[in-house]
């Protein structure tokens, strides 16, 4: 029960509220009070990590009081409200942008060089929020900095792991895993205590007759885990809007122990118990567009969806409103297929608990959900057992069973001769065993499907989902292509540069309406302009330089062109492609006379990107790399002239300082697989350049900053089915200078070949599924422009200029504000201060 409290005494609080800090001296007594109070340590022993505390707090003071206004802004105006349901969300680190956003750097700046500190560092304290695999993850923590910054009312909802994403060392070549514990000390989460849902697995269904007649079912018996919530603040850019992303923890419901068995003597079961509560919410899947259907899995994605939606629901009835205003009042989006089961859990809450007909359930269901794809690769789509479904959640299979039936007669009457129709779109795969398709089920039950860029969402309907459009129609299905932070991905991240378009554009304006860059576009042949923005791409190139020194003990030369392919490792992405080029390179190199090799320009290709633990031949290309990476590094002969850098452990404060420091960066899967890609809008943004191919992102960046900016090469979608079939099943011919990289590997330069065999195997002998010798010749000949566009530094920064100036479509506000008019109908809420 809440307490009522009197008008005149709730404004009278208001008036009395503790001040923000809003200037330097303001700050460092901030500081000084958190060090002696809550750190309870002196100012004469606070290091650095002390520091990076006291200074966290005193900006989670301030956030704090925004989020609560925030909340209370948007109850009392009761409007629509986002939420976004993501298993991942990547945020990185959050001191910095919570400086920027509220615009209090320079206060904090200059407050710890009083105290004796450099702001880096002590930003360089934190150690990154990494609950998520790749792009997927930081799509989702771009999109809740742009509804913040957007004044949007929206909500995240996530698992709190314990463990995130594994860090990555580089020992011997190989790639070793070693636990992610980030919770040591966290200032940015609040744990709710008093938020906690009760989450059932398990257990069977019966049958009830209620007042009226009808029969109801009930789910009971089975096992009960409590879910607890953990709020992140979010705030916006330059607003007081501050929302919340909540992560659900899991925790036993009996409290900290089960007290009988405690007593009974059976300590150990006792505390297994708890454990085996705790475990759902233990460690993020650390695998990127590729699913393995672990029952533990299952029950995360259960446990999370059941948490966020009694919540929401709970949130909504405080309203007092009818079930017909819901869909008014909610739009979740379903980030890929993960959260799927909120839209069976919402049913069952419409139909079991609420007593609603099944249509008017359905109808409200269909109205709320958004569903977004993210790949087309087969291995990523998900499917669940049906046994392991019936046996987890025995009410949710029986409805999911409903919703096909249901499904399916309208699909019949549509098409009633049909039968392979029926088979197809079946959510209901009747295979050995029989599979739940969720991407099925998503389509199902929202009322917009989107891809998220335009190539993917062309490939959605035509290939994985051409069934649904015909049986739906086309409106259904749409695009919105991705879209990244200016404010993390240029301000933060490259702040010599965003102060240098600041200058050019009428201040810091492009930050909010990224479209504003265009102004630049002027003066991209200005030659001043260009030396001070060579400068500053110098001056980063410089920085990553020391960092590759420090961790890698490998001098580099920052006057090389600095050439990147950071991601995660896929085949599919051809990290593969890149170090079959390099050597190539190398062995070019090799082959040239003393006086010819003066001719050549230096290059540093940087490597950075984890492989999924499971994923062999992912490894093998990181072991090649760092392999190819040994050899030449020591070459003199070869010197400057190539260096082969592999970056471990790449997260998103790396790429921070990664992505400004690049002249030209890598985005080369084969055509059709790269759903968007969003690290290409990144290193664009920041004032490089790309070779890439048509694939994706690529396309609309080639189309807006204009194909003479962009190093494009290689086959297109339209024609990858039809060499697939020719490697096949015609004659299958290599690459003749790949053959030359191939005998190179095999002769043993780069170690014990058989290392590599399954690598040089899969073009050779397997298919060469993912075309690395039908592109390679384009590729490389594509590379051998690039040096050429570079040996000309004044065309080069100005085309990263204009680049840069036509990049405005890109920022994820752009793209939330799509989302928010196409598929939630969700307004901002304005602030009026
Ligand atoms: C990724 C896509 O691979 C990438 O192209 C896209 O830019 C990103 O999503 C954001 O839309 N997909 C994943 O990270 C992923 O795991 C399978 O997808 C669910």
């Amino acid at each position: 029960v809440e307490a009522s409290i009197p008008e005149p005494q709730r404004a009278a609080w208001s008036r009395n509220q503790i001040q923000s800090f809003t200037d330097k001296d303001g700050f460092e007594k901030e500081v000084v009070r958190h060090v002696e109070t809550t750190l309870a340590r002196s100012m004469f022993n606070c290091d650095e990590s002390a520091a990076y505390s006291a200074t966290s707090l005193a900006f989670r003071d301030r956030l704090i009081k925004d989020w609560n206004k925030t909340q209370q802004r948007q109850t009392y105006r009761d409007t629509k409200r986002v939420y976004y349901l993501s298993l991942e969300f990547l945020m990185g680190r959050a001191l910095d942008n919570a400086m920027l956003n509220v615009g209090l750097k320079d206060a904090a700046k200059g407050g710890l060089a009083d105290l004796g500190f450099r702001i880096e560092d002590i930003i360089g304290q934190e150690h990154d929020a990494a609950l998520g695999n790749g792009g997927l993850g930081r799509l989702a923590a771009c999109f809740l900095d742009s509804l913040a910054s957007l004044n949007y009312p929206a909500w995240g909802y996530g698992l709190r792991y314990r463990y995130g994403i594994f860090k990555q060392e580089i020992i011997d070549g190989y790639q070793v895993e070693v636990p992610d514990y980030w919770l040591d000390f966290n200032p940015w989460e609040f744990p709710r205590h008093d938020v906690t849902v009760d989450i059932q697995f398990f257990g069977h269904v019966s049958k009830t007759t209620k007042d009226d007649g009808k029969t109801a079912a009930i789910w009971e018996g089975g096992e009960i885990v409590q879910a607890v919530a953990y709020d992140v603040p979010i705030p916006g850019y330059d607003t007081p809007t501050t929302n919340n992303l909540r992560l659900w923890s899991s925790k036993a419901s009996g409290g900290e122990f089960d007290f009988q068995k405690f007593n009974n003597g059976d300590y150990e079961s006792s505390v297994a118990e708890q454990q085996r509560a705790e475990t759902i919410s233990a460690v993020l899947y650390p695998n990127d567009n590729l699913e393995r259907g672990k029952e533990l899995r299952l029950k995360q994605q259960y446990f999370w969806v059941a948490a966020s939606l009694y919540d929401i629901v709970r949130r909504f009835k405080k309203s007092k409103r009818g079930w017909n205003e819901f869909a008014d009042q909610v739009a979740i989006q379903l980030n890929d297929t993960h959260p799927t089961l909120a839209i069976v859990e919402l049913q069952r809450i419409l139909l079991d608990i609420e007593g609603l007909e099944w249509d008017v359930a359905w109808d409200i269901v269909t109205k709320t959900f958004g569903y977004t794809n993210h790949t087309v690769l087969p291995e990523a789509l998900e499917k669940w057992p049906v046994g392991l479904v019936q046996y987890l959640l025995p009410r949710h299979l029986q409805i999911i069973y409903d919703i096909n039936l249901y499904f399916l007669q309208t699909v019949e009457k549509a098409f009633p001769k049909d039968r392979d129709m029926l088979t197809r779109v079946s959510i209901i795969e009747e295979s050995q065993p029989k599979m739940v398709r969720m991407a099925h089920l998503a389509i199902v039950g929202s009322h917009k499907v989107n891809g998220v860029a335009e190539l993917h969402s062309d490939l959605i309907k035509t290939t994985i989902f051409k069934d649904f459009v015909e049986v739906y129609g086309p409106d259904k299905f749409t695009n919105v292509t991705n879209g990244i932070t200016p404010r993390r991905w240029l301000h933060q991240a490259n702040p010599r540069l965003s102060e240098l378009i600041a200058s050019k554009c009428g201040g810091n304006g492009f930050l909010k309406d990224l479209t504003q860059l265009n102004r630049l576009e002027a003066h991209a042949k200005d030659a001043a302009f260009r030396r001070e923005w060579a400068e500053i791409k110098y001056a980063n190139k410089v920085r990553l330089a020391k960092h590759i020194k420090n961790v890698t003990g490998v001098t580099v030369n920052p006057a090389a062109l600095f050439d990147v392919q950071v991601k995660r490792i896929h085949e599919y992405k051809r990290q593969q492609l890149n170090i079959f080029g390099v050597i190539h390179r190398y062995l070019t190199l090799k082959g040239m006379s003393v006086e010819e090799r003066k001719k050549q320009l230096p290059r540093v290709s940087v490597f950075g990107g984890k492989a999924a633990p499971g994923y062999w031949m992912a490894k093998q290309i990181i072991h090649l790399i760092n392999a190819v990476g040994s050899v030449i590094n020591k070459d003199e002969e070869i010197g400057d002239l190539l260096k082969v850098i592999f970056l471990e452990d790449y997260n998103v404060s790396k790429a921070e300082m990664i992505c400004p420091a690049s002249d030209l960066s890598e985005h080369i899967s084969t055509a059709g697989t790269e759903a968007s890609g969003t690290s290409n809008m990144k290193f664009v943004l920041n004032g490089g350049l790309i070779i890439g191919t048509c694939d994706g992102a690529n396309i609309e960046i080639t189309r807006e900053i204009g194909e003479s900016n962009i190093f494009l090469f290689g086959n297109l979608a339209e024609d990858v089915e039809d060499l697939r079939h020719a490697h096949n099943y015609g004659s299958h011919s290599i690459d003749s200078d790949l053959e030359k990289v191939f005998g190179t590997i095999e002769s043993g330069t780069f170690g014990t070949p058989h290392d590599f065999s399954a690598m040089i195997a899969a073009v050779r002998h397997h298919g060469d599924y993912y075309l690395v010798s039908d592109d390679f010749h384009s590729y490389m000949e594509t590379h051998r422009l690039v040096d050429e566009s570079y040996r000309n530094q004044d065309e080069w920064v100005s085309k990263c200029i204009t680049s840069v100036a036509r990049m405005g479509f890109f920022s994820s506000d752009r793209c939330i504000n799509e989302y928010a008019d196409g598929i939630w109908n969700v307004e901002p809420l304005v602030v009026q201060e």
